[in-house]
């Protein structure tokens, strides 16, 4: 898209396509203003790019493994985007993190103080400040040494798992599925 900053918004995708799109050098800013209905690759490429993403007024499901955020038509694919954000709008809206098998993860689940809101951080795959999810899920993989480590608003709370206290953080709910491991 060239060497200067560029805004593109997104209105979706149609079905059965794959679309892909590059930022180039600038600082770029992609709006995700529908859910696609297909694959969308975003490459921000060079410099610090954002993508913001909003979801419907109804019941989102939001499965992220890696990089990819999997909707309920489609999936968005981030590649060299240093910040993005997802608001899930009205609904009973979830986020599922899976883990890729093979692959030893860490995920980081921040609450910021607002009810439903939060960050989650998968080291060197993605970075998503989420708002208005009532449900985060994280399922690691039994085969890895996968690890979650969730920061209540007081910063590190707890990172084995079978001691979570669950209350102390802002989300709505939170769930860890015993097949993650806090090695
Ligand atoms: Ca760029
Ligand atoms: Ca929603
Ligand atoms: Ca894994």
């Amino acid at each position: 898209m060239g060497s200067g900053d560029s805004v593109v918004d997104i209105a979706g995708t149609a079905s059965g396509t794959t679309f892909a799109l590059s930022g180039g050098l600038g600082d770029d800013t992609f709006h995700v203003a529908a859910l696609p209905s297909s694959s969308l690759i975003i490459d921000g490429e060079a410099h610090s790019d954002t993508v913001n993403i909003v979801g419907t007024g109804i019941d989102d499901h939001f499965e992220i493994q890696g990089p990819r955020i999997g909707t309920e038509d489609g999936a968005i694919i981030l590649h060299n985007i240093e910040s993005s954000s997802l608001d899930a709008e009205a609904g009973a809206d979830e986020i599922r993190i899976q883990g890729r098998a093979g692959t030893d993860e860490v995920f980081n689940l921040i609450a910021d103080g607002t009810p439903d809101s939060g960050r989650l951080v998968l080291l060197n795959q993605l970075t998503l400040d989420f708002t208005n999810v009532e449900m985060t899920d994280v399922a690691g993989n039994s085969s890895d040494h996968d690890r979650a480590e969730i920061y209540g608003t007081k910063g590190l709370q707890n990172n084995k798992l079978p001691n979570l206290m669950m209350t102390q953080f802002a989300f709505g709910r939170c769930y860890l599925h015993a097949g993650s491991t806090d090695h």
